[in-house]
């Protein structure tokens, strides 16, 4: 027996040494960091004040227009503990949030880009966003589609400042190495497509041209979903309806499909009535949060969210979570997340927090990370 060959710590240590050197490793030691047994992640959740995110937003309306200084004018919400790991324009590992804010008369030129895009209006109206040249007018509480590879551009012919939420899959894709983008070849694409267009052929009733190509699956054939209808549809849950963890929620969807109004970024949007306290569980699919109405908090793995009116949080993968309503009218969550990625990949999973009558003990509550001060 030749003497390198026997277990010796000199042996190892040369062996090990030798393996590093040709960028070889040692899987009995690594598994366990590989194949965890959860899913492991840097997303810590984190929550921002309307009020702050409003006033930089609008100060951004003083010092730059759109189309001339900035291909879109928008402030996006950086997660301190994914900055750390040098990931800029993260608010989970997969999704991106940000607030773009347009002025009247203002616009922003079209483009397409191999990210998905939701909307979420948030203050005023008499704004458009027209996806492959069809205008769609925005209001207050409604959420917009711009699906991943769609020429869009958005134009305000109101009277008042109007601002929104655009969430992106951008973490998501650059994992995935396939960011693509393109501007138009003009500031804007032909409007050959009736305004409103896909909302008249879904909206009472569902109707195609014989020749036209709407076919199920991507993307949805309807780009605008109004909060009217949203609210109606949640005004008419039973008790019955009322999830358990969830509260009275009602995702978006595609007609044509029957599952997400977006391939890859889902939407919901969840009331919550005075005092009702959702069940803590957790499941694999991260999420952004914002806050339409209503005072409450949000405990995420132990930690207190309190929240109002406006204001944005993060819920991270595999984190315990449950929600109060603490006010004395009727909350509304919207939140998009990564739910139909994980769903497709058979990677979703959801587990129920079991002890303590399904609530968590709060044991921290959140203070800003004032670390860059
Ligand atoms: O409005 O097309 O916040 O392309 C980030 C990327 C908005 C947009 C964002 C975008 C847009």
């Amino acid at each position: 027996m030749k003497k390198n060959n026997v277990q010796t710590q000199e042996n190892l240590d040369l062996y090990y040494e030798g393996m590093k050197k040709n960028h070889l490793g040692p899987l009995w030691y690594d598994l366990g960091h590989m194949v965890t047994k959860e899913p492991v992640h840097d997303v810590e959740p984190y929550l921002w004040k309307w009020k702050t995110i409003r006033e930089y937003v609008l100060k951004a309306g003083d010092l730059l227009k759109p189309g001339k200084d900035a291909e879109r004018r928008v402030v996006y919400l950086q997660n301190p503990s994914l900055l750390k790991h040098g990931l800029v324009g993260y608010g989970t590992h997969t999704l991106y949030a940000g607030i773009q804010l347009l002025l009247p008369g203002e616009s922003a030129p079209s483009h397409h880009h191999s990210q998905s895009a939701i909307r979420f209006i948030i203050e005023g109206s008499g704004a458009y966003t027209a996806v492959n040249g069809e205008k769609t007018y925005m209001e207050r509480g409604d959420m917009v589609l711009t699906p991943a590879w769609t020429w869009h551009e958005h134009k305000h012919e109101g009277t008042e400042p109007v601002f929104w939420l655009d969430g992106l899959d951008v973490g998501l894709v650059r994992t995935l190495a396939a960011s693509f983008f393109e501007p138009y070849e003009e500031e804007s694409y032909p409007m050959e497509t009736p305004e409103n267009y896909s909302k008249m052929q879904f909206s009472m009733g569902a109707f195609k041209k014989l020749n036209e190509s709407k076919q199920p699956g991507y993307p949805s054939p309807i780009y605008g979903y109004k909060f009217d209808r949203v609210k109606f549809l949640l005004d008419q849950m039973k008790e019955t309806d009322n999830d358990p963890f969830d509260g009275y929620a009602i995702e978006y969807i595609n007609p044509l499909t029957g599952g997400s109004a977006d391939f890859r970024i889902g939407t919901m949007m969840q009331k919550l009535k005075p005092g009702q306290q959702t069940k803590a569980h957790r499941h694999v699919h991260s999420a952004i949060y914002h806050v339409i109405e209503g005072n409450g908090y949000t405990v995420i793995d132990g930690q207190k969210f309190e929240w109002e009116k406006g204001d944005f949080f993060i819920l991270p993968p595999w984190s315990r979570h449950e929600h109060v309503n603490t006010g004395s009218s009727d909350v509304y969550l919207f939140s998009f997340n990564d739910k139909p990625v994980m769903k497709k990949l058979e990677l979703e999973y959801v587990e129920a927090y079991q002890e303590n009558e399904g609530h968590q003990i709060i044991e921290k509550v959140f203070v800003p990370d004032t670390s860059l001060e």
